[in-house]
């Protein structure tokens, strides 16, 4: 960096499964040091997951640097001369090894705690972010610090030059047309763009129905290994379709960008989906009982859109609604505008990591 880091801070990152929880504690690394100048350490336990979003990534090494940020592998032995650093984050509840909690117990001065929490749009969340919770032992608080989609919340996780490069490259045909041919993808003259990035159970099938029965001429881009059986089960008329290597993580912002409609999941391609200004359908991920529900509704009533895009996104993620409600949403040129007022009323709120360190600057 060649310059002092005002301070730092370790990040725990444990793979759950897929990729949303590297995928976020990845971006909030390289933006804390990029654009804030700390120090930061990302521990996690999983170098292989991590690898698909960063190819740079060895995943034998028990420490690395990726651009600017020490990438440490999480394992007992490594723990066992931990020095606590001014922040520590854990990020999604994921439980901070003993030793390391041990250490900052014994530290003269503890650092700051704060766990990352997972993107809700519930109300609720506005009344929880911030908020301290005491460790058993009475010496240590660890915060609460969730991302939302309101001032009131720690925003969401976006780089200081992504709207300016967003619109750079939209508003560049030829720009779009070089990245796509790069990735082998040729669009028809003509063809919309869509890509599709989703969980097992969404109902494939239909949609690419619906895309292959339309007017319009479109175009599926789908990283390898998602929809697999549905794919494998289809044979296209009209509809091209691409099936492309898992792309890092940069490239699969363009990817977003390029495309007229997005389908997308979990939490992290959600948030890229919206920065993107396109019209997108979200499979959220499914949790017990039905929570998820209940937090794909109040993210839809805080979105808008109209009653297609509920039933649409109903039926995406298995809840009743409609398929034809998705060919419509697929086709809807207010989506579209719609799409771009919601990029820019949501960048109103300031970007997560930024929040964040104003907030550590606040308590510390
Ligand atoms: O992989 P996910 O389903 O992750 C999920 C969610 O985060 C969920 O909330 C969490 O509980 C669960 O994991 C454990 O979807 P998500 O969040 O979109 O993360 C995917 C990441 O992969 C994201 O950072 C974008 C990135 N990606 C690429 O870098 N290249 C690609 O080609 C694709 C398709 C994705």
């Amino acid at each position: 960096m060649g310059m002092k880091a005002r301070f730092s801070l370790d990040l725990f990152c444990r793979v759950v499964d897929n990729y949303g929880d590297i995928g976020v504690c990845w971006r909030l690394a390289r933006q804390l040091v990029r654009e804030h100048q700390l120090a930061v350490t990302l521990w996690v336990d999983d170098l292989a997951s991590f690898q698909r979003l960063c190819a740079q990534v060895d995943p034998a090494a028990a420490c690395q640097q990726i651009e600017g940020v020490a990438v440490r592998h999480w394992n007992g032995a490594a723990f066992a001369a931990y020095v606590c650093p001014d922040v520590v984050i854990e990020a999604f509840a994921c439980d901070l090894p003993e030793a390391v909690l041990a250490a900052m117990l014994a530290a003269p001065r503890p650092p700051l705690w704060l766990n990352l929490e997972y993107l809700s749009a519930e109300a609720w969340v506005e009344d929880c972010h911030a908020l301290p919770s005491l460790h058993p032992s009475g010496k240590l608080r660890k915060y609460f610090f969730f991302p939302g989609f309101s001032a009131r919340t720690g925003g969401l996780l976006c780089e200081r030059s992504l709207s300016a490069r967003r619109n750079a490259f939209q508003n560049d045909g030829a720009a779009r047309a070089d990245f796509l041919a790069g990735l082998g993808i040729r669009p028809a003259p003509g063809a919309h763009l869509a890509t599709l990035f989703c969980y097992p159970s969404a109902p494939v099938g239909a949609m690419l129905r619906r895309l292959d029965a339309s007017a319009t001429p479109w175009h599926l881009v789908v990283p390898e290994g998602v929809a697999t059986a549905a794919l494998a089960d289809f044979a296209p008329q009209r509809l091209a379709i691409s099936v492309l290597p898992f792309v890092a993580q940069h490239e699969y912002d363009r990817l977003l960008w390029a495309a007229d409609f997005n389908f997308v999941r979990g939490e992290d391609s959600f948030v890229r989906a919206q920065w993107a200004a396109r019209p997108f359908v979200w499979q959220i991920y499914p949790q017990e009982e039905g929570v998820h529900l209940v937090k794909l509704a109040a993210f839809l009533a805080r979105y808008g859109g109209g009653s297609d895009l509920v039933a649409a996104s109903a039926f995406w993620n298995g809840d009743g609604g409609d398929a034809d409600a998705l060919g419509r949403c697929m086709h809807a040129p207010e989506l579209q505008q719609h799409a771009k007022d919601w990029a820019e009323s949501l960048a109103k709120n300031g970007d997560l990591a930024s929040n964040l360190v104003e907030f550590i600057g606040k308590m510390g």
